[in-house]
């Protein structure tokens, strides 16, 4: 870790020390251009660098993108220079705990007073308040792609606090902009935004909404993360950085959102409304048709002097969140690993990744374990919405995926291998015994012994095909 991150202007100046960030100064525009320039960038070999426009035509606020783009940039986020050490750090940590389903052992280790956001007064994220008549069109969302159904934010963080428990949620759901104070919100049925939203209109009270906009960039990681309802993502980011964050009051509101927080917009949720949302370019690299979303009625937006606007452009992969979900796959394969101890490694490539496509290697002992553990991963946990899962063995280095595709192809017999539920498949492509139904009888893998290896080794030289 080259030096601690508060917030996304810490973070900018590490990047920008570290040649990961390319300044654009000539003026863009945020219909269209900024997003292609941007998925452009996103393309390059590692992801690009991040960018910072600051010219951006009609508003005064500089634009950022892809900031998470690389694993690298990733990292520094989560206050680590490789995210297999915070989740080796993780794996310790859970392991220490004796009993417990991940889940608990997670609680356990997160839901801790000592990660909770400390109250701070004068938050800069309050420097600039805009009370009387806020219009959300001073922040240069971007229209992204030539069929969307207008501008959006899409690196928000959604506060929304439980009427039952009083925890605070902090999602990532990606907003529309209807109107100068008027916001549709895309949580999906499950999201914990959306059973918040239930809650409160089960007591028919309106339910205040938060969105922040920049802060320490492992909340917004966090805001993404696959956190079962109990635990909040501000205790995790706390946990993750081993430091609570900052926070303050909202003005029109008792939420609270991060101290250090570039914009805060403010509001509640109208009750028994929805309007159109979309269509939106989306992470699949396709366009999510619109559909009816709730709405947000704001009531305040206040940002720091100057401050900056993070956004990510999602569409075909590699996009900038691809790193986010990276960062998941290593940080959740030690909780998977504590209630499927068979399983070595995961790995979800980039262009499924968004399907919860998973090649996931297991240590296999017994017969049915390839299927049994497809169920169990469709049953909780961060794979359950996987649409295609194919199980290997552990001496398959899944992370390389030609090799685990040549594996699966050779091991497949699909009348006994594949298993479908509802619109999931799962295959299993370990290899299969003789207790197992219709065997391959020629599963042998093709390999040169150790004396011919040895004697071409040795003489290599004498057979002069590598001069020049
Ligand atoms: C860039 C980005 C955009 C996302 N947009 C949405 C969205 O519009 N709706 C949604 O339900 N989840 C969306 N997600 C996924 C959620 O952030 C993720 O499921 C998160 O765990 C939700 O938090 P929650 O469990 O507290 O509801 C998005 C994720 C990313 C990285
Ligand atoms: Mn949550």
């Amino acid at each position: 870790m080259k030096r601690s991150i508060k917030d996304l202007r810490g973070f900018l100046d590490l990047l920008n020390e570290s040649g990961e960030l390319a300044t654009i100064r000539v003026e863009v525009d945020p219909w269209l251009e900024i997003a292609a320039i941007t998925d452009r960038v996103c393309k390059q070999p590692n992801g690009g660098k991040a960018l910072r426009f600051d010219r951006v035509k009609g508003s005064a606020f500089p634009v950022l993108t892809n900031l998470f783009g690389s694993r690298q940039r990733t990292a520094w986020a989560l206050w680590t220079d490789h995210v297999e050490h915070q989740a080796d750090r993780l794996a310790a940590e859970i392991a220490k705990i004796p009993v417990g389903s991940a889940e608990e052992k997670l609680l356990q280790l997160v839901d801790n007073p000592t990660w909770l956001p400390r109250l701070v007064p004068n938050p800069p994220c309050q420097e600039v308040v805009e009370k009387d008549r806020p219009d959300v069109s001073i922040i240069p969302a971007l229209k992204s792609w030539p069929r969307d159904g207008g501008r959006f934010l899409t690196m928000p963080m959604v506060f929304t606090r439980d009427p039952a428990t009083g925890r605070d949620n902090c999602g990532m759901y990606r907003v529309q902009i209807f109107g100068p104070q008027l916001l549709g919100l895309h949580w999906g049925k499950a999201a914990d935004g959306a059973r918040h939203a239930a809650a409160w209109q089960a007591r028919k009270k309106p339910m205040p909404i938060a969105i922040a906009l920049g802060g320490d960039p492992v909340l917004t990681y966090a805001a993404t993360a696959p956190l079962p309802p109990g635990i909040e993502e501000t205790a995790f980011a706390g946990y993750l950085r081993q430091k609570s964050l900052e926070s303050s009051r909202c003005l029109t509101s008792e939420l609270e959102v991060p101290a250090l927080a570039e914009f805060v917009i403010e509001g509640y949720l109208l009750a028994d409304q929805t309007l159109p949302e979309g269509p939106f370019g989306n992470h699949t690299g396709y366009y999510a048709p619109p559909e009816p979303v709730q709405v947000m009625q704001v009531t305040a937006i206040t940002h720091r002097h100057d401050a900056l606007y993070p956004c990510t452009v999602v569409g075909r992969p590699p996009m900038e969140n691809c790193y986010l979900a990276k960062a998941t796959e290593r940080l959740f394969l030690p909780l998977i690993q504590t209630d499927h101890p068979e399983i070595k490694d995961l790995n979800m490539p980039l262009e499924g990744i968004f399907h919860g496509c998973a090649l996931v290697a297991i240590r296999k002992e017994e017969a049915g374990q390839g299927k049994r553990i497809i169920r169990d991963l469709w049953a909780k946990g961060f794979l359950r919405g996987s649409r295609l899962l194919v199980i290997l063995d552990e001496d398959v280095r899944v992370q390389d995926f030609s090799e685990s595709f040549w594996r699966t192809l050779n091991h497949l017999e699909p009348t006994r291998d594949v298993v479908i539920d509802g619109s999931k498949i799962g295959i299993d492509a370990t290899r299969k015994g003789p207790d197992e139904g219709k065997t391959q009888v020629w599963l042998q893998q093709v390999e040169l012994d150790d004396k011919t290896r040895r004697l071409v080794q040795r003489r290599w030289k004498d057979y002069d095909i590598d001069a020049p």
